[in-house]
């Protein structure tokens, strides 16, 4: 698919043809829209929407819970470029670094490092280390590390489109050496994804797959397949029926990604990324309440959750 210059009707005819057709699209009605747009199988691709306007976003995207990937965000002319400007901004930083196995839950381990240190061995360095409980190598991962203000002052770092300080929580940094990774899952809250260096592979299962991935817990929600590229089927039989997108992000790429889709996710190569999660409106918070007891009720009947 090509990229679309954010004109309203390329959009109506292009990106969201049986979306915007059948369902009511307007910010009054965004719960309905959603719920009904969550209901829709995967689209065979995500968008690429060059910046678009905010109220282009909101009713194409936000108001339907439609992922898009944003380019040629004005975000990325200041932030880094390069890990040395990570380093010029940020180097002295604490940073908590994933390391074991942690491709399940569990079996993540968690220790704390400079930020320069940890570029110098297992960013530009070859360090290879992490093996846990299961025997599994993992490149140690510097993920969801929160930023203050001072920091983001520092390293050049500012609010994407949709977020703004009083209604975004901290932004968190995930910085990787190629092959680090995040276990399936899925947040309650709407995420931006924004790639600062090298590119980021993700896997993308809509809300209505929920009910295929074997996921526990809320908030986030963690599915018992944590790497859907090598699932065992005989463990996971239902697993076979869940359909997904896939999206290869690239520097000065935002992916908008909104609550309650899964995602497995892969650096194929050293990469940094920073995430916002605007908090949840009250709209939110009581449709993921009811989501949690809808489907603990269905769980208890013995279906698929
Ligand atoms: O980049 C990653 O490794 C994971 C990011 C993620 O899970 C998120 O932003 O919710």
């Amino acid at each position: 698919m090509a990229v679309i210059q954010a004109e309203v009707n390329d959009l109506k005819r292009e990106i969201l043809p049986s979306a915007v057709a059948y369902y009511p699209v307007s910010g009054r009605w965004r719960a309905v829209s959603r719920w009904a747009f969550s209901k829709q199988r995967p689209l065979p691709e995500i968008p690429r929407v060059v910046n678009p306007f905010s109220a282009v976003f909101n009713r194409y995207f936000v108001d339907l819970g439609a992922p898009v990937i944003i380019v040629g965000s004005e975000i990325f002319r200041s932030g880094p470029t390069t890990f040395d400007d990570l380093v010029a901004g940020a180097g002295d930083m604490e940073v908590v670094v994933r390391g074991g196995d942690y491709s399940t839950h569990s079996g993540r381990e968690q220790r704390r490092i400079r930020l320069v240190e940890y570029l110098d061995s297992y960013i530009r360095g070859s360090v290879a280390e992490g093996a846990g409980a299961s025997g599994k190598r993992l490149p140690p991962y510097a993920a969801h590390n929160h930023l203050s203000k001072k920091r983001m002052d520092s390293l050049g770092l500012v609010y994407p489109l949709g977020c703004n300080p009083r209604t975004t929580n901290r932004p968190n940094m995930w910085l990787g050496p190629a092959n680090s990774l995040t276990p399936l899952h899925y947040d309650s809250n709407d995420n931006l994804i924004c790639q600062y260096v090298g590119r980021k592979q993700l896997t993308l299962y809509p809300p209505s797959q929920i009910k295929w991935l074997y996921t526990y817990g809320y908030g986030p929600s963690w599915s018992r397949v944590d790497n859907p590229l090598t699932v065992d089927l005989n463990t996971y039989p239902r697993f076979a029926n869940a359909q997904h997108v896939d999206v290869m992000l690239a520097p000065g790429e935002i992916l908008y990604l909104p609550a309650r889709w899964s995602h497995f996710v892969v650096n194929p190569e050293a990469s940094l990324m920073v995430n916002f999660w605007p908090r949840q409106t009250l709209t939110q918070k009581m449709r993921m309440t009811l989501d949690r007891r809808l489907r603990q009720v269905k769980r208890l009947c013995g279906f698929p959750g």
